[in-house]
């Protein structure tokens, strides 16, 4: 299905409630989305050992949360590369996506490197695929993107609006005892970020990826201790963050016992906001 209207949408909720699962069923049905994912971005700078991905690999490991400047760079340093950046011209007062580099102009505190030292620091997959090219409309769906697991924190949210403003923050709610009956049975595909589950999309050998026949691995988060953790910072930040976007006026709260009774109501609210 089409994008009539440019989406630029978050995915909130706790850790392993389907953030994941979900952005993969919305790109299937809406092709002109893209997702980041700032988990995967983070375990794909672990496993490249750039700066980045060594400075928060401990982090993680033990489920807190990486500091915002941080996650910051990594996503604005992420949209940039796919042209997604919004620059506003102070002169005329018109928001435009921009491809250009990192804004060499702003404020060091406002942690914008330039793009040499950026590439020093961390590894982007999106180097690889290409940008987006650059677009002079606000409103162009083809600037269509997902953010899930980004922003986390009031601070990140607010950050973000600076760089590119949120059209709709869709809050995902299942109980925690329904998430931690999951858990244990994730494995993922380290390279691709394929997420696989014993119980609910079991890959088709055991143990291998069902596209590229590799091995399937357990993440270092997800063991019972440190998946409470993950949880504990959840219910510590999301409270702030949603009050963010409900004060203006883009929250959206979807609940449900599975990813399966999730999705319909996804899809709607899509189609009915942007399609
Ligand atoms: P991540 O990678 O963002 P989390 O903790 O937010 O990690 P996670 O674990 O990736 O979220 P998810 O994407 O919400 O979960 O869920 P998923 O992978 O789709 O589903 C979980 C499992 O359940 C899968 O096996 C799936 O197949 C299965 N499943 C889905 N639906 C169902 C269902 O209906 N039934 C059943 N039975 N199974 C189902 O962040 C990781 C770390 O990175 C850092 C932090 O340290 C964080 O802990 N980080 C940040 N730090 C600061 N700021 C940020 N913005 C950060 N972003 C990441
Ligand atoms: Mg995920």
């Amino acid at each position: 299905m089409r994008l009539r209207t440019a989406a630029r949408v978050i995915l909130v909720g706790a850790p392993g409630v389907g953030k994941g699962t979900q952005s993969e069923r919305l790109l299937q049905r809406f092709p002109q989305l893209s997702s980041i994912s700032s988990g995967d971005l983070l375990r794909y700078n672990i496993r490249q050992r750039t700066p980045l991905g060594i400075k928060v690999e401990s982090t993680i490991k033990a489920g807190k949360l990486v500091s915002d400047d941080l996650i910051l760079r990594l996503i604005r340093n992420e949209l940039n590369q796919r042209g997604w950046l919004l620059t506003r011209h102070t002169s005329d007062n018109v928001m435009t996506l921009s491809s250009s580099a990192i804004d060499l102009d702003s404020p060091p505190q406002h942690g914008s490197p330039n793009d040499a030292e950026m590439a020093a620091f961390l590894s982007s997959p999106a180097h690889a695929r290409g940008g987006h090219g650059g677009h002079s409309l606000n409103e162009d769906p083809s600037a269509s993107f997902l953010l899930d697991g980004f922003p986390r924190t009031a601070t990140q949210a607010e950050r973000l609006d600076e760089i590119v403003p949120i059209n709709l923050a869709v809050s995902i709610r299942t109980p925690l005892q329904v998430i931690m009956d999951r858990i244990g049975g994730r494995w993922v595909h380290e390279a691709s970020g394929r997420v696989y589950n014993t119980t609910f999309n079991a890959p088709k050998v055991p143990g291998r990826d069902d596209v590229t026949g590799e091995e399937l691995v357990r993440r270092s988060d997800d063991s019972e201790e440190v998946y409470r953790e993950r949880w504990k910072k959840f219910q510590e930040t999301s409270e702030p963050l949603l009050e963010h976007y409900a004060r203006k006026g883009v929250l959206w709260e979807v609940d449900g016992m599975s990813s399966d009774e999730i999705t319909p109501k996804l899809l709607s609210k899509f189609e009915e906001r942007f399609a």
